[in-house]
């Protein structure tokens, strides 16, 4: 095991009880985030036993244990990523220099503003999905929400361990604001679009661990190449655990749709509404949504944001160190979609400012490979649909593309086109409401809601019909 220390009141691998004043700062954080996670977290499910797991080593092989526990009790704690012994920064201004293990004086307040950012989404999503647990399609589903919500709860913690180790007042001042943002408030929202968007039923929490979570992932793939020594052993670490994040937004989905196809083949109809199960057509809807506000939190595509946080060996590549070329991109290019008055066109950017939208191919791949494996089990049912991903310039809020209305597939359509088709592309109030009306609890063990398959297996080796969450 790689010397986490349970026995100290925030568990640990970095030799806490070493460093006293961070200790302090720390502890005296500690009951704020409790009372956040009392305030803001699942709602009405404290008290209950869940089946949840547990980091225990920060060793690929075998890091968590499984066992009940009551959220409140969960045991969040630090942990990075062991070191790797003379690892040098590998791209931008400082490549071949050590890595940082203190904060760079000169880029202070650019890796403040990026680590705020990264540990903003955590409380963020948990805020987002406070109310599910009492919706929710089974205990194995619920017992998935929990452990998802417990974990981002963890990475909120990751985050305001740097702060408050490397950033001294002004990071404790951060760490406190971390816990007064609010998902969706008007007077102090989270920073980031789609963390202020409501996330009211299973199709939009599945679609969001699929969609956002996954944006999750780029990003601190990204953070993990960082120079900031600390940082990326951070990132390597939550990078483990939100493997399963999106695990449960794929796997879900896959069920639903799968549930889709036996009714269809069943009762030989497309109309499912009926038989309370989610249409393809809607899933299609949903689908067009999480894509496209998740597309916005790579932010612009053409980003001297970006160039800089490459340039000063802050923000890497996803892979950088796996990358073949001269790690500084100064002369490169990159090929992109770009807006020529009214027409999508492709365009060579420099490859540095080019670096978000890079990111966001990346990640548009990975999208693409999920959505082809949820095909897989249509056309195994012999049903002739496709989901897509919409194009990258749909919908979207932050960028070039922002200024226009264009459909799933590209076309630039003018705003009477776009009012008169959007319900087509997106969630209707009709949807919204079918959806709602399903979200009824299913809380027997191994019972499922009426438009959900039952998983291939448990949870660590358990039976699905194992009481994932005792609510006595
Ligand atoms: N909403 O050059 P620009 C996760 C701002 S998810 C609102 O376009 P830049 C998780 C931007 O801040 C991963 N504002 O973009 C998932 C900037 O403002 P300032 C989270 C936005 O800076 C599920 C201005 O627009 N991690 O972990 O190159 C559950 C112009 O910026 C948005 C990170 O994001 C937006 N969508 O890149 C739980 C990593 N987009 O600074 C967790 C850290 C841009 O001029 N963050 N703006 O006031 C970053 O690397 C960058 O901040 C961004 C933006 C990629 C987000």
């Amino acid at each position: 095991m790689a010397g986490i220390d349970y026995t100290a009141l925030i568990p640990n691998n970095v030799t806490l009880h070493e460093n006293r004043r961070l200790q302090r700062a720390l502890e005296d954080w500690q009951p704020k985030f409790l009372e956040w996670w009392h305030d803001m977290g699942p709602h009405g499910f404290q008290a209950r036993d869940v089946y949840l797991r547990t980091a225990v080593s920060v060793d690929a092989k075998g890091w968590a244990q499984f066992g009940y526990v009551k959220m409140p009790d969960y045991r969040w704690g630090i942990f990075l990523a062991e070191p790797e012994s003379g690892r040098q920064i590998s791209f931008g201004d400082h490549t071949g220099q050590p890595a940082w293990q203190e904060v760079p004086g000169e880029y202070r307040g650019t890796l403040r503003r990026l680590i705020v950012t990264q540990g903003d989404t955590e409380p963020a999503s948990v805020e987002q999905q406070r109310h599910l647990g009492r919706t929710c399609p089974s205990l194995y589903d619920l017992r998935n929400l929990f452990q998802v919500n417990v974990e981002e709860g963890r990475h909120l913690w990751a985050m305001v361990y740097l702060l408050d180790a490397h950033f001294g007042r002004d990071g404790r001042e951060e760490s406190e604001a971390l816990l007064q943002r609010r998902s969706g408030d008007a007077d102090k929202p989270r920073i980031l679009g789609a963390f202020n968007e409501k996330t009211p039923d299973w199709l939009s929490f599945f679609m969001f661990c699929f969609f956002t979570d996954r944006d999750g992932k780029y990003q601190l793939a990204s953070l993990a190449e960082s120079g900031f020594d600390p940082l990326s052993r951070t990132c390597r670490f939550m990078l483990t655990e939100e493997a399963h994040h999106m695990f449960v937004g794929e796997v879900g989905i896959m069920r639903i749709v799968q549930r889709a196809c036996e009714l269809m083949r069943e009762h030989k109809t497309d109309d499912l509404r009926k038989h309370g199960a989610i249409d393809l057509p809607t899933i299609q809807r949903y689908l067009n949504f999480h894509c496209s506000v998740s597309l916005d939190l790579f932010g612009s595509e053409v980003s001297t944001n970006a160039a800089n946080f490459y340039t000063t060996g802050l923000k890497g590549r996803f892979e950088e160190t796996k990358k073949q070329d001269d790690h500084h991109l100064k002369e490169a290019t990159y090929t992109m979609a770009e807006l020529e008055g009214e027409r999508i066109v492709t365009r060579e950017e420099g490859a540095l400012v080019s670096l978000n939208e890079r990111l966001r191919d990346d990640y548009v791949a990975d999208c693409a490979r999920g959505v082809a494996r949820w095909n897989e089990v249509i056309k195994k049912h012999g049903i002739d649909f496709e989901l897509r991903l919409p194009h990258r310039a749909f919908h979207r809020a932050i960028g070039m593309f922002s200024e226009v209305r264009v459909s799933p597939d590209g076309q630039v359509v003018s705003q009477a086109e776009w009012d008169a088709r959007h319900h087509e592309w997106l969630p209707t109030e009709d949807d919204k409401a079918y959806i709602q009306s399903l979200m009824q609890p299913v809380t027997e063990p191994g019972a499922f809601a009426s438009y959900i398959a039952p998983p291939a297996r448990g949870i660590n080796g358990q039976p699905i019909e194992f009481e994932y969450v005792r609510l006595g």
